[in-house]
């Protein structure tokens, strides 16, 4: 397995981290961000983003796609159900990490940390709504879309909203959002990343 990857992105963070998680040999390929709009990129992910992953021949962008491939493939429907509650609860938390997480949080760090033309207050302002929203859920629960055990929703979620203090959201008004976060540094094959403190 290839995984094509920028080191400072969340997006390629969580496939770093799922991969780890399910112990799974690969090899890093990685870009700097002028290499994405290159012709030779393009024809592997026409979208010009990472990450992508290389399995088996077959390519897969996306970040959530990747994590839907990983988790089918080669684990136990622990990481992805299959039962339709269960998948739609995972579901849910997917479309959060890929709108007011992404919208918010990943773009108000985008900006502050790397200098990118979003607005940061309304960046930060859909970024707290993804907090507020993640506090509530985990105010009592340890993980996202299932009771006992992490699914990809929480990968999924988990860069950003580690990251969020590089966008200026500070996490101290968080409780149940840093012992989540805490939770997931503890799962057997965590893999860390610069800009994430240890919770
Ligand atoms: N929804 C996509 C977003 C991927 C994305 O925005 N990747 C960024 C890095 S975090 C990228 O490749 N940017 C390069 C560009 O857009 O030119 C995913 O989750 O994979």
């Amino acid at each position: 397995m290839r995984l094509y990857d920028l080191d400072v992105s969340g997006n390629c963070h969580k496939i770093r981290l799922m991969l780890g998680l399910l112990s799974l040999d690969y090899t890093l390929h990685s870009l700097q961000r002028e290499d994405t709009v290159s012709e030779s990129f393009r024809a592997i992910n026409p979208r010009g983003q990472v990450p992508v992953l290389e399995d088996a021949g077959e390519i897969v962008w996306d970040s959530m796609a990747i994590l839907v491939y990983l988790a089918r493939r080669y684990a136990g429907p622990q990481w992805l159900p299959e039962e339709p509650l269960a998948l739609a609860r995972v579901m849910q938390w997917l479309a959060v990490s890929e709108n007011e997480i992404l919208y918010g949080l990943a773009r108000a760090r985008a900006v502050v940390k790397m200098g990118r033309p979003f607005n940061l207050e309304e960046c930060q302002q859909m970024g707290r709504q993804a907090l507020t929203v993640m506090e509530a859920q985990l105010a009592g629960r340890d993980w996202l879309a299932s009771e006992g055990h992490p699914t990809i929703a929480d990968v999924a979620c988990y860069p950003y909203v580690a990251l969020a203090p590089e966008g200026d959201l500070p996490l101290g008004a968080y409780p149940a959002i840093r012992a989540w976060l805490g939770r997931v540094q503890r799962l057997p094959g965590y893999v860390g990343m610069a800009g994430i403190a240890d919770y």
